[in-house]
């Protein structure tokens, strides 16, 4: 059984930027609804269940499941991972990675860009879904949104850094405006 990851800082850490009462809703109920969605699945693989929810994304197209539980397994198991490292990521105070900062660098031109890029990979997402900062096959940085709770590792990705742009991550402090919660967001994001 898989459980709700707790959060290295309180709900109202991340205030103003990200609000105590998103917070809350976000991980008890949106996250948990996930996990228990997920949970109910995997119950039925006693064969897979030392396999971390990584491991399961990473490998899902070739799980012995059957279709239905692997499109399971790809939303729930997806929203699941995404939202444990959404909240890693995140933090009141910054934890910079010099090496990804570097990277970044060297791939963008500058961190100015690279936020330009990854900003507008957020912005363009056409209804649910996340931007990602992730490395590809050949540990080059790449930027895209994918829709949904579809993961990098499905397809031999590493994430680095991603951003929840579903409605229920800044409906209630933004209402419609995405790229408001976007650029208050870069605040909050503790690696670079
Ligand atoms: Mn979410």
């Amino acid at each position: 059984m898989f459980t709700l990851p707790k959060l290295n800082y309180d709900y109202a850490a991340l205030e103003p930027f990200v609000d105590a009462a998103t917070m809350e809703i976000h991980h008890s109920k949106h996250h948990q609804t996930y996990l228990t969605n997920f949970n109910a699945v995997m119950e039925k693989y006693h064969a897979l269940e030392n396999l971390s929810a990584q491991e399961l994304l990473t490998n899902l197209n070739t799980l012995e499941v059957s279709d239905e539980d692997r499109k399971k397994i790809k939303n729930h198991g997806g929203g699941f991972f995404n939202h444990s490292f959404f909240w890693e990521i995140m933090g009141p105070k910054k934890e910079v990675n010099d090496k990804l900062v570097a990277d970044i660098i060297t791939e963008f031109t500058s961190i100015e860009k690279f936020k330009e890029l990854f900003t507008q990979a957020a912005i363009s997402q056409f209804g649910s879904g996340w931007a990602w900062l992730v490395y590809d096959e050949n540990d080059k940085l790449k930027i895209y949104s994918l829709p949904n709770q579809d993961s990098p590792l499905t397809v031999g990705h590493k994430p680095m850094i991603c951003l929840d742009v579903w409605e229920h991550a800044y409906y209630l402090k933004y209402q419609n405006r995405r790229a408001d919660y976007i650029n208050n967001w870069w605040n909050v994001l503790k690696l670079i």
